[in-house]
């Protein structure tokens, strides 16, 4: 198939893009850098080095035999959008050209317009040239399983049915964010089924989880090829930032108790439940939700499990409970339902002491690029 990868340079989405590129599609990718040009903002560097776009889809040809193409440009911009669309003509889009960060989308008042600006701009650009130019392709939307927060009620599948004064209807599921940034993506949810029901798009939207990990199939063919790999408190996620501050001797932050808990997934699942959604697309009208994760933690459970992968190099490694900077329950009931993608094939990988040692390892051998300014919480939420 063709698809568009738009976010093409991030931590997931270079990974996609090699790994559907890897198994016989055509690949196009998209980036317009911001993501690059923020962390030299807040000063600071991924873990490993990631090359130019360019330079990592030549490095990719090289190893794989297979072409990826490469465009640079803003797709908030509505004439660069239609003609990436028009061009390429794709029969499946992966939309990742959003903010991934809740803590940016709370530093101030222009992080949060610039993150509510180029999510929702970049989605209503999508969907349009998707009515205009291709209206049979298949939109991808990263969502988060932070739509939802943490309700004292069991978590659907993007959808529930509620019985009202002795009549029944099916709604999108409550949601309800935790941060400007989770706010955007409900909002995106909304704009997509709105456009759902009055275009017929077909789309699917997965609720993802915080992802952890680092080498693929595909990057571990080059160093040039691993992802952007973040372990600051701005860009970083919990599991990702906890293996860095082990290596680095750093005391683990855990937020508050750390009692609170989500739905975690391997950047390897990541790229399985891509695929699988890419190969078997929604319907024309349908707004499908799958929720995207594989296990639930809590936060200190993530950390009791580091500190005994690490003890197991010899590295000893302590937690420490800091004052939690953002606003979220940390005690709360959580019982979400994950069927659609392992009904599609997913094979989940489960987070091993085996996986934690690989990337003990791995963050070891670039021990040398970890700056520990970065780790501590810097945003506050309220
Ligand atoms: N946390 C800590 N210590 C840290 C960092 C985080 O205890 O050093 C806690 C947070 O308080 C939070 C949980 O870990 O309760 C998850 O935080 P995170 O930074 O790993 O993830 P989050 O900010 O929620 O966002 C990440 C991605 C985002 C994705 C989301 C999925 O950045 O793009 O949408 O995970 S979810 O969390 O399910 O909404």
């Amino acid at each position: 198939m063709r698809v568009l990868v738009l976010g093409g340079d991030g931590y997931l989405g270079w990974a996609t893009a090699m790994h559907l590129s890897a198994v016989g599609h055509d690949v196009c990718v998209c980036d317009n850098f911001l993501g690059r040009k923020l962390h030299q903002q807040f000063d600071c560097e991924p873990l490993f080095p990631v090359p130019q776009l360019e330079e990592r889809a030549r490095i990719w040809g090289e190893y794989s035999g297979r072409h990826i193409e490469v465009k640079i440009g803003d797709l908030t911009n509505w004439a660069f959008t239609l003609r990436l669309f028009n061009d390429f003509q794709p029969e499946a889009v992966i939309h990742y050209a959003e903010l991934p960060s809740a803590p940016f989308s709370m530093a101030d008042q222009e992080c949060s317009a610039l993150v509510l600006h180029n999510n929702l701009g970049t989605t209503h650009n999508i969907v349009h040239a998707v009515h205009e130019t291709c209206p049979h392709a298949h939109i991808i939307k990263l969502g988060t399983m932070g739509e939802y927060g943490t309700p004292n009620i069991d978590i659907e599948e993007g959808w529930i049915e509620v019985a009202h004064k002795g009549r029944t209807d099916k709604f999108l599921y409550p949601r309800q964010g935790g941060s400007l940034y989770h706010t955007t993506k409900i909002m995106d949810t909304d704009l997509l089924w709105f456009y759902v029901r009055i275009w017929k798009l077909r789309v699917t939207d997965l609720m993802q989880g915080p992802v952890y990990g680092i080498a693929t199939k595909e990057s571990q063919l080059n160093p040039a090829l691993m992802p952007h790999f973040s372990y600051d408190a701005v860009f970083g996620t919990v599991l990702n930032r906890f293996v860095v501050q082990a290596v680095a001797g750093i005391p683990l932050t855990v937020y508050g108790r750390g009692t609170q808990r989500r739905g975690f997934l391997n950047i390897n699942d990541t790229l399985q439940c891509i695929r699988l959604v890419v190969e078997n697309p929604a319907a024309e009208g349908e707004l499908r939700i799958c929720n995207q994760f594989v296990e639930v933690f809590s936060i200190v459970d993530l950390a009791s499990r580091v500190v005994s992968a690490a003890r197991t190099l010899g590295i000893d490694v302590e937690v420490s409970f800091l004052d939690n900077p953002r606003a979220e329950a940390e005690t709360h009931y959580y019982n979400p339902t994950h069927t659609k993608l392992p009904e599609l094939g997913l094979q989940p990988h489960l987070l091993t002491e085996e996986t934690l040692i690989e990337m003990i390892k791995l963050v070891q051998s670039f021990r040398d690029r970890i700056d520990s300014k970065h780790i501590l919480p810097k945003v506050r939420w309220q």
